[in-house]
Order: C-alpha cells, then structure tokens, then sequence
C-alpha cells in the first residue's frame, strides 16, 4: 500500500485535477498516471532538480500525437474508414519505441496510457528507447488475409513519414502480430525505398531477431523467478493462472512448463478454459496452431481436450499459487484480487499492460503478495525489440542462446533495481510498483534536466 503524507496527498490530488482537466473523460490514461504520480510526487518533494524543472508536468504531455485517416477496401468491393494514431510520447533517451494495437477498443485514451507506460518501461530496460505507442480501431478478427493486407497498406501509407530508425520503431501489441508488421514494414519498405530498422518484430527472414516472438511472456515468468528467488522460494510445482491466449499468454504458459510448474488456465475476450492436470507442450502447440494458423478461439480447447469451459468468466477464482495476466488491461478488479488472495495466491507478474485496476493493486500489496507491475514484467519484449535494433544496425543477428541470456539478464536487473527503489519497512516488502515507477523515472528526468527548458 502506498501511504502518503498529507502534504504528499494534497499535492497528488492537485496535480491529479489538472491532469483530468487537461485531459477530460481519458480514464485509462489518468488511472495510468495517477499510478505512477503516486510514487513520483513524494519522491521529487526534495529534489528541486526535478521539482523546479516541472518534469512530471511534461511527461503527462506527449510530445506529440498524430491522428489519421485509414480507409481501406473489403473483399467485396465495401469502402471502409478507421482511425490510426501514433503517440510520440518522450525521446528524451532513444527514439520513440512501443508498439501498435489493432482493436475496436482502442481509444486515444487507451493509447495515451499505453504510450506513458512504455517510456518508463523502456528506460526500466537499460537500453536507449524512447518511449511511444499506436493502433487503430480496426479489428483482425474475422477478416481476410488480404483484407488484413489492404488495412495494413493503407495505415502504413499515412504513418511511415513519422517513422525511421532514429525516429520512431513500432511493433506489435494486440491484434499486430507476425503478419501484421510483415505487411507494414512491406509497405514501408516500398514508399520509403529504404531497408532499416523501422519496426521490429520482423520476420527472421527480414532483419528479425530470434526470441523476440518469446521475449515478453518469456520475461513475465523470469521476473516471477527472481521475485521468488528473493523470498527464498522456487517456482517449480506452482499452480499458475494464465489470462488471454495470444502472443504473451502463449509463452508465458510455454516457460512455465520449462520451469517445471503447472499452468492450468487460458482465456480469450468470451471466456476461459480450466485444465486441471496442466497445460503441456503439446497441448500448447495446439493453442499455437488454433491462435496463429486457424485463428480459433480457446473454447475450441475445452472440445479437444475436454475439460471445462466459462463462457464470459474470467480465471480469477480458481485457486493457484501464481497469477500472469496476459490480456488486457483492467482484467483484474478489487473483487477479483480478493478471490486471489483467499484462494492462496502468493505472487502476479503481468504480461498485459496495467491489467490490475488500482483496487486490487492495493489488495494485492495490502496481504504482502509479490507484485510485478506491467512496466517491468512485461518489459521483456521491448527489450529484445531493442536487441533487434542493434543487430539491425549492425547488420548482423545473434543466436537464439546469446539474446535468450541478455533477455535473462535484462530481466534480472530490472529486478534489482526494483528491489533497490521499491524495498520498504520493516519487513524490507518490495513494492515492486514504486521500484518500478522511480528507478523508470530518473533515468527519463535525468536526460530531460540536461537538455534544458523543451
Ligand atoms: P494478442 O493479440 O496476441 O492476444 C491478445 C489476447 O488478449 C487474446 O487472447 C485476446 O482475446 C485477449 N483480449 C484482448 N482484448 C481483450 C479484452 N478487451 N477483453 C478480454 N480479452 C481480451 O496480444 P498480445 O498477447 O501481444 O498482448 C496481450 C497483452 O500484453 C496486451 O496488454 C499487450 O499490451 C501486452 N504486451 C504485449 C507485448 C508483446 O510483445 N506482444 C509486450 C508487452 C505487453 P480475443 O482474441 O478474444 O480478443
Ligand atoms: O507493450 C509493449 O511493450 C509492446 N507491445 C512491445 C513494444 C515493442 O516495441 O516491442
């Protein structure tokens, strides 16, 4: 739990006012924010360096935000018209790096959080990104590949004169995974005449970089390892709880089983399935195969394999030793926590971006469990799209062991220094988010002091 002077909540609640104010009914992107202000305001009260220089004012204001058109032709002949953005929110340390959702949900709200997010987390990574975030409301599901395609050529067509590998790299997120960034950085390639590290993700083929696809869900479970390294445990044996079944959820599950413990849920937007005896590996390659190739949905799991199926639950109340949210944001809520906690559950790493609404962080914190917060957990598969980076300007690609061990170990020290900024109290409990949230944030600040008044 994060108490605060009063003096430290009067200037919370103050700050906070203005931020809703200056960005009227963006609820994902004040619930974002007043998460990370939370830890900061305390934090600069003695450090007229960042204080004076108003440095949390500015990183509420992206840099800037493009908006455009995207208009697009289906199969059969129908004109369509969506939206893109593309969120340049801080190159205060590296070009603008996040990835790109296609969803209906998305929202400039839900993207102005995404991208806030991502500038601490890629500064949590130790590597020079910046921080940035993009989508549209367009929805993959149930349209064609050349459907697919077209949508992609069009939203390329408008984006890529706000991109370069020095200026802003994308990737994916939901709804943008292997094929999408073929398609977008096909058509980049053809406007800008230029081969370059624009977007990572690529296919290995075409300047990817190995692990990349794994490095997310992969990291959430390393982070998961440390925490409970630190308390003197280990994770083999643990019953663990996945959310989502898309990239992140589909490794997340795969480096469980790697590690010898037991996943025993997967989730899509219209339910989840219960697979008491776990999940395995080849039980997993089906997902794989049902999510990239067929692009089913998981219900069709509880077919095959017959076990349980919700229809529109989500996995929360079964109980287990682990939780990995690996879908959306706010799939948790203070009522769910609740069920977390009675049930047993000791730790959550989240894949998803900020997938615990404030409630239940403050469950979570409040009976001592270990809570990794997205900018860290998840932090994994912008690190090794950073990774990707590098090799692309180097013009060369490394093997799966070499970016498996720097995933490892990026993942290690964001540990540490969570554990660094984040211990508290008597009982040195790490509150991972303030860790998280300060170490995220000096590093940004630091680099914003040193260019002056911009
Ligand atoms: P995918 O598109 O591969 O999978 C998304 C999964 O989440 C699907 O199972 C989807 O179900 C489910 N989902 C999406 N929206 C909702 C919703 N509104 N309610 C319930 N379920 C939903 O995306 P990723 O696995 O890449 O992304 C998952 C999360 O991880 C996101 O929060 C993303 O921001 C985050 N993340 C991703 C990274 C990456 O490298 N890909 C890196 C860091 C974070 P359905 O098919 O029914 O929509
Ligand atoms: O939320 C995220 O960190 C991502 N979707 C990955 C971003 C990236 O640039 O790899």
């Amino acid at each position: 739990m994060n108490t605060l002077s009063p003096r430290d909540a009067a200037a919370l609640d103050e700050f906070m006012a203005e931020v809703k104010h200056r960005n009227p009914g963006e609820t994902e992107f004040h619930q974002a924010v007043q998460e990370v202000a939370a830890h900061i305001i305390p934090f600069i009260q003695a450090k007229p360096v960042y204080k004076d220089a108003r440095i949390i004012e500015r990183l509420v204001e992206p840099d800037r935000i493009v908006i455009f058109r995207v208009t697009w032709q289906s199969d059969d002949g129908r004109i369509h018209v969506n939206r893109g953005y593309r969120v340049q929110h801080s190159n205060a340390i590296g070009p603008y790096k996040g990835g790109l959702r296609f969803h209906p949900s998305v929202t400039l709200a839900i993207l102005k959080f995404l991208a806030f997010e991502q500038t601490f987390k890629n500064s949590l990574t130790g590597l020079p990104m910046g921080g940035g975030k993009g989508g549209s409301d367009f929805d993959p599901k149930g349209k064609s590949e050349t459907e697919v395609m077209r949508f992609c050529q069009s939203f390329m067509s408008e984006l890529y004169r706000h991109l370069g590998p020095y200026t802003d790299v994308p990737a994916g997120d939901i709804g943008v995974g292997a094929r999408e960034v073929s398609y977008l950085f096909g058509q980049y390639k053809r406007i800008a005449n230029q081969f370059t590290g624009v977007l990572t993700g690529k296919g290995l083929a075409f300047g990817g970089s190995e692990i990349r696809v794994e490095a997310t869900g992969y990291g959430c479970v390393y982070m998961m390892e440390d925490m409970l390294k630190h308390r003197g445990q280990a994770i083999d044996g643990k019953t663990c709880l996945v959310s989502g079944s898309g990239n992140v959820a589909q490794y997340t599950v795969e480096k469980l089983i790697h590690l010898g413990a037991r996943p025993v849920t997967l989730s899509d937007s219209a339910g989840f399935i219960f697979d008491p005896g776990g999940i395995d590996q080849e039980r997993l390659q089906w997902v794989k195969e049902l999510k990239e190739v067929r692009r089913g949905r998981i219900k069709e799991y509880a077919r095959e394999f017959g076990v349980e199926y919700y229809e529109g639950q989500r996995p929360w109340a079964i109980p287990c030793d682990l939780a990995f949210p690996c879908a959306t944001q706010n799939e948790i809520t203070g009522e769910e926590a609740k069920h977390l906690v009675n049930n047993g559950c000791i730790g959550i790493s989240e894949g998803a971006n900020m997938p615990s609404e404030q409630e239940a962080i403050d469950t979570f914190q409040a009976a001592r469990l270990m809570f990794a917060p997205s900018k860290a957990a998840n932090a994994g598969g912008v690190a090794v799209s950073g990774l990707e980076m590098t090799q692309n300007s180097m013009r060369l690609s490394w093997s799966r062991d070499e970016l498996n061990t720097h995933l490892r170990e990026v993942m290690r020290d964001i540990h540490n220094r969570c554990v660094q900024y984040g211990a508290e109290g008597d009982d040195h409990y790490v509150n991972y988010l303030k860790g998280a949230n300060l170490a995220g944030f000096v590093k940004v600040a630091d680099a914003m002091v040193s260019y002056g008044v911009m």
